[in-house]
């Protein structure tokens, strides 16, 4: 294993081993320093050149910035130095060097735009803040995760090829199985569900979802991370209790445990973890209160989606997140229950006052209802016979919602683009890195 002291750990009076990157120089003269940084911060290394080995001096001042090399020497209290003790290195070696022009700074000295950052990635994340956003991004699913453990659910993984489409036959990307057409998949909807019936009854599942749709927003991919849940006997109502759950346990875990990352970020004052209940609002009443606000060229009626100037006047009026429920049956794909089998689903949405966040509700579980269904919105039964046919072995009745983990970290830190929150985004202009 590796032998070096993280910068985090040197104490005065160690002698250390430290290893990092080189993050600047600063020549004074007779004295220069050297900050190295490392995973966990950064520490200073000092050279007093008249009192050194030459040889010493030279291999470190003369190295490139962001070169990785490992110093060892004594660990020093330092009340000047950045964070209040130094290294007086006794050896310096250069482990890789950097070459002198980099395609960003690291240091954030001087600023990049998007995709030059996206296309250098890992020097992108030596920033504090870009490295912050990902290490808050696994204290949310590790939290989600623990949340769902605490509602007795299973973590289950689904196919990503397969060979239908759920959310609408336009945005599935295809590809080539042995000869025969398959797609990757866009949600695990069919296979959670498939679930619920079997032994396991509740489960999750944390895992990415494909969709070929054209747009090129600040908050779509192409591949995006969705956390599904799906429990056998519950209805619409428990389903937004179990998210409501773990949407305020993502808030609590990154509070409790990211202190350093958030305020790296600046939001170490301004944070704060949802404390009320989410409101219930009926899409009725949504779309009532969108048209009562103005704000839209043209009033919203009965069976229209909510558009995204709609979806910002409500949530400006909110303040907070709200579900959505009763949405019409029309608009809700086929696996949704209507509710008493009239024009109001079970469907519901839940919204962050910027977007929509998580979609879900009850379940059609009647084998007969749900084929009537397929047909009802154009999709061939036979197609989905693998799923359906389990709807005649005892299929209970079921509820569950998928939630979209890059919406979740990008509106929890108020990031202005979802391509913030993935490491390697996916997008209409985007295949590598
Ligand atoms: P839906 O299609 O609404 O529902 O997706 C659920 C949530 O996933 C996120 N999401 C996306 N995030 C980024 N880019 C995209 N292109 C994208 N598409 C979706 C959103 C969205 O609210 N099967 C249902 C869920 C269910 O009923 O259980 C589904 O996939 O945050």
């Amino acid at each position: 294993m590796d032998e070096r002291t993280y910068t985090a750990d040197a104490e005065p009076g160690d002698e250390a081993t430290v290893a990092g990157w080189v993050h600047e120089i600063r020549d004074l003269g007779g004295i220069a320093f050297l900050i190295l940084r490392d995973t966990t911060g950064k520490i200073q290394i000092k050279f007093e050149k008249d009192e050194m080995d030459d040889d010493l001096v030279e291999t470190g001042l003369g190295v490139h910035r962001e070169s990785v090399i490992r110093v060892a020497g004594a660990v020093e209290e330092e009340e000047r130095a950045p964070t209040g003790v130094e290294i007086v290195p006794d050896s310096v070696e250069v482990v890789a060097e950097a070459d002198p022009e980099l395609p960003l700074d690291p240091s954030g000295k001087v600023d990049a735009e998007l995709p030059t950052r996206l296309d250098n990635r890992t020097l992108d994340l030596r920033k504090d803040e870009v490295k912050a956003i990902f290490e808050i991004r696994a204290e949310l699913l590790r939290s989600v995760r623990e949340a769902f453990r605490g509602l007795g659910c299973t973590e289950i993984n689904t196919p990503k090829i397969v060979a239908t489409g759920t959310e609408g036959g336009t945005e599935l990307f295809p590809i080539t199985y042995f000869g025969e057409e398959a797609f990757m998949n866009q949600s695990p909807q069919l296979f959670k569900q498939l679930m619920v019936g079997s032994g396991l009854e509740r489960v999750f599942e944390i895992g990415p979802i494909f969709r070929a749709e054209e747009h090129n927003t600040p908050r779509h991919l192409n591949e995006a991370t969705s956390i599904d849940f799906e429990s056998a006997f519950f209805d619409e109502s428990d389903a937004m209790d179990a998210c409501e759950t773990v949407v305020r346990a993502a808030y609590e875990g990154v509070a409790e445990n990211c202190a350093d990352q958030l305020d790296a970020l600046g939001l170490a004052e301004t944070f704060e973890v949802p404390d009320e209940a989410f409101p219930r609002l009926s899409y009725e009443e949504a779309i009532e209160r969108i048209n009562a606000t103005g704000e839209l060229d043209e009033q919203l009626v009965w069976g229209d989606d909510l558009p995204t100037e709609g979806e910002h006047a409500l949530g400006k009026e909110m303040g907070q997140h709200y579900f959505i429920t009763e949405w019409p049956s029309e608009i809700k794909p086929f696996y949704i229950k209507d509710k008493d089998d009239g024009q109001l689903s079970t469907g519901f949405d839940l919204m962050h006052p910027s977007m929509e966040l998580v979609s879900g509700g009850q379940r059609e579980h009647r084998y007969d209802h749900l084929v009537d269904g397929f047909e009802q919105q154009g999709l061939d039964p036979d197609a989905f016979e693998y799923y359906t046919k389990m709807f005649r072995y005892g299929m209970p009745p079921h509820a569950g919602w998928g939630l979209g983990g890059e919406r979740l970290v990008m509106t929890m830190l108020g990031l202005d683009n979802i391509r913030e929150a993935v490491l390697f985004p996916r997008d209409r202009q985007r295949l590598s890195p």
